[in-house]
């Protein structure tokens, strides 16, 4: 029997719209929902390599439990009665000792979060925290302390820009597949595209501008370039005027960064920095200055999103086609959004572990501050934390210094990790909770924000293929063993969805004919009226009074990045279209296109060590050391090398990928505690590594 089932892909957090073909209980077929305009059929090749991942026997088949020693590799397959067992046992002790607040859980954000935050609520804990520290926090809050929201406040609209900044931003290649089609139209139309990066990526060839600059001098460049738009008045002086605070001040402060000093700073020449700016003057208001994603590179990259968001309000270029628009949200067309499943569990009156609600009240609390609960856990301050739940999260790949962490990780009573795959953190757990993967499992209803705005619906596609469960379950049947039954009293995945959409007009079998659905007939259209910033003033504020009272300033003067010790390279990271972090990389079809990473390294520098193409070379950083192909190119830098992320694994039941490559953030020694109080973000890319031929 043939059936097909509209979801929502699992393969990275992208988490894009799609129909999947099963045939007599198998998957044989997935595509993009093309019920979905902005998706169409596309899919990417790692969304493909779910069907093998789906058959893969390399993966976690039951619950399990350590026995022997913290990543020993020991283990003892159990049933999901005594994994729940062992788990309350020891969560009970913690809570009787320390109380709920010292149980933590972090997790990949996003829609499906809302099911932890509950959980989390319902335990009485306040620690739920997500990934973004090293990700987008410092584009978050950049856009927080300026625009009064988050980064993903706005949407942009590629599509119609005139001109597109992307500041390492490889929109190409770490990719969106609705906004890389929107991005490849706007190429097709003739649109700018200014990219900016130390290494020449895909995204680099389809731009009409291309700068290599130092690594680590974003924030000059950006500086150089908002003086020389002001000293011009290439900006929207109505814009600024009307939704503006802070010009004066602004203009003051880049007085001294002219594009001659901005040239010095980043090899990139002031005369290109004008043109530049006479462009972007033509261009706006479609011109798009992209915040950033991974922003977690350098201590000074908050200031440099910072400017980006300026830049952007210089342009006048909100809620203007080709510029940033508001994602419209169920309430934009005045009806209710999906009911929150934490709404009606009474709140938690403890203080956060990261402390996000207080000593860094500036800070964004929902998502907190992984680096932070770090801190607590290894310090037990501001109290002890004792349990950590890890779901769908790895970070001993995500975060740097995995010798550290381990030592700190060391000091919990109870590791749980809730993981499709046997991750680098799963194999160091006391547990291994094998979620069900998103093709054999339903998920929370998702918003859907956009010119329609509407809902989402993942539905399994498939019976699982071993003994595993869907996150809704296992979170469910946990609240029930702790006694919190009452806030979780869901008997299925429609008793879940029937309470998200109890205040709205939507019924479940709404979904069935497109796999989502929409709350508008016409798309809201940009307007004035829609603008809402979410600042005191409620204007767009340069200098933001919350991160003054901090004693941190909006405006910071510039600081050189340090120069590579000598005989020392920056090293930078990225990604490739066919892979998704340290998830793919054991893949039955992806390990055989990308089986391991290289060095990537400045064919002068690699000659003047007598290093070729495809040689074995050692890179030692601060006594980690580990051997690698080099890739001698013209395309990086001399100043840095690059290796792409999510490669090296220690897990020996990642057969295929065991011992292959290495992993770029055990070269990140001591950078754990390297993150910029303003922005939150860590400094991944503030590490240095020497390279010799191997011997
Ligand atoms: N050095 C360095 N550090 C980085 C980066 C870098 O490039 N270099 N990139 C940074 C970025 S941008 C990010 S977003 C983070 C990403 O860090 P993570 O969020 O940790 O990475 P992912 O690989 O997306 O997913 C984490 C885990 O989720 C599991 N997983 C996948 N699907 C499912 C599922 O359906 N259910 C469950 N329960 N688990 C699932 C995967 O097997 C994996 O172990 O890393 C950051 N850290
Ligand atoms: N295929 C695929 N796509 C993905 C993901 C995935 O795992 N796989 N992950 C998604 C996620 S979670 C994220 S956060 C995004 C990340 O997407 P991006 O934000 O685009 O980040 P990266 O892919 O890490 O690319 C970083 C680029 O920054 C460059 N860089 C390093 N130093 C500097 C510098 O000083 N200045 C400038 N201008 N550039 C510099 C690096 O050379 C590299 O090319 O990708 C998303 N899309
Ligand atoms: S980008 Fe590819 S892997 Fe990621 S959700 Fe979309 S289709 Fe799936
Ligand atoms: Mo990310």
């Amino acid at each position: 029997m043939k059936k097909s089932v509209y979801s929502i892909c699992g393969m990275c957090a992208v988490r894009c719209p799609v129909r999947v073909e099963v045939e007599d209980g198998k998957v044989t077929w997935i595509e993009g929902n093309s019920n979905d305009g902005g998706m169409g059929k596309a899919v990417c090749a790692k969304a493909a390599a779910s069907i093998p991942f789906q058959y893969d026997d390399q993966r976690p088949q039951s619950p399990m439990i350590r026995d022997g020693a913290r990543g020993s590799g020991k283990w003892k397959s159990v049933s999901w009665d005594e994994a729940y067992d062992y788990i309350t046992d020891k969560l009970k002790g913690v809570i009787s000792e320390h109380g709920a607040k010292s149980i933590m859980l972090t997790d990949r954000g996003g829609p499906f979060a809302d099911l932890r935050k509950a959980f989390m609520k319902a335990v009485g804990s306040p620690n739920y925290i997500n990934h973004d520290c090293t990700c987008g926090r410092n584009a978050n809050h950049a856009c927080k302390s300026t625009f009064g929201m988050g980064r993903t406040g706005f949407a942009y609209d590629l599509k119609n820009a005139k001109h597109i900044v992307l500041f390492g931003r490889n929109i190409t290649e770490s990719f969106k597949i609705k906004e890389v089609r929107n991005f490849m139209k706007a190429v097709k139309n003739g649109a700018h595209v200014t990219y900016v990066d130390p290494r020449v990526t895909n995204t680099a060839s389809k731009a009409t501008r291309y700068w290599q600059n130092i690594p680590g001098t974003d924030y000059a460049l950006l500086l150089g370039i908002t003086n020389y738009i002001l000293e011009n008045k290439f900006f929207d002086e109505a814009f600024v005027k009307k939704w503006c605070s802070g010009l004066k001040e602004l203009k003051a402060f880049v007085k001294e960064y002219t594009p001659e000093w901005a040239e010095k700073e980043t090899g990139i020449s002031a005369e290109e920095i004008k043109d530049f700016c006479k462009e972007v003057n033509d261009d706006r208001p479609g011109v798009i200055f992209h915040i950033g994603w991974l922003y977690a590179r350098y201590t000074d990259t908050f200031y440099a999103s910072r400017m980006l968001n300026i830049l952007n309000a210089l342009m006048g270029n909100v809620e203007q086609t080709g510029g940033l628009i508001f994602p419209k949200t169920p309430k934009h067309a005045d009806l209710n959004g999906l009911k929150s499943l934490g709404a009606d569990i009474p709140s938690v009156d403890e203080p956060r572990c990261d402390s996000c609600d207080s000593t860094w009240s500036h800070f964004d609390n929902g998502a907190g501050m992984l680096q932070l609960a770090y801190d607590a856990i290894d310090t037990s301050k501001p109290y002890p934390v004792k349990a950590y739940f890890v779901h769908r999260h790895n970070p001993l790949i995500a975060l740097p210094d995995p010798k550290e962490q381990k030592r700190i990780l060391d000091k919990l009573d109870l590791l749980v990790s809730v993981d499709v795959n046997y991750s680098e953190t799963s194999w160091y757990a006391d547990v291994i909770l094998p979620e069900s993967t998103f093709l054999e499992r339903d998920s929370i209803l998702r918003t859907e924000k956009g010119p329609r705005p509407g809902f989402g619906m993942r539905r399994k596609c498939v019976e699982p293929l071993y003994d595993s469960k869907p996150g809704w379950q296992i979170y469910v049947d946990l609240a029930e063993r702790l006694g919190k039954g009452e806030y979780f009293p869901y008997k299925s995945i429609e008793d879940i969805w029937n309470y998200q959409l109890q205040d709205t007009d939507v019924k479940i079998e709404d979904f069935d004919e497109k796999g989502f659905v929409k709350l508008c007939d016409d798309a809201i259209g940009c307007s004035d009226d829609n603008i809402e910033f979410g600042t005191e003033s409620g204007k767009i504020e340069f200098i933001n009074n919350s991160w003054e009272e901090k004693g941190i300033v909006c405006f910071k003067p510039y600081e050189s990045p340090e120069k590579p010790p000598e005989g020392s390279y920056r090293l930078l990271f990225g990604r490739k279209g066919y892979q998704t972090h340290g998830q793919s990389c054991n893949n039955p079809v992806l390990s055989q296109l990308l089986g391991k990473n290289k060095l990537l390294i400045n064919t002068a520098e690699a000659e003047k060590m007598g290093i070729s193409d495809g040689d074995m070379v050692t890179i030692t950083n601060q006594g980690t050391q580990g051997e690698i192909e080099a890739q001698v190119t013209d395309f990086i830098h001399p100043e840095a090398v690059f290796m792409l992320h999510g490669f090296g694994t220690d897990v020996p039941a990642q057969e295929r990928a065991f011992g292959k490559g290495l992993a770029d953030n055990a070269f990140m020694k001591g950078k754990l505690k390297d993150w910029d109080p303003a922005g939150g973000g860590l400094a991944l890319n503030e590490s240095f590594v020497t390279v010799k031929p191997a011997a």
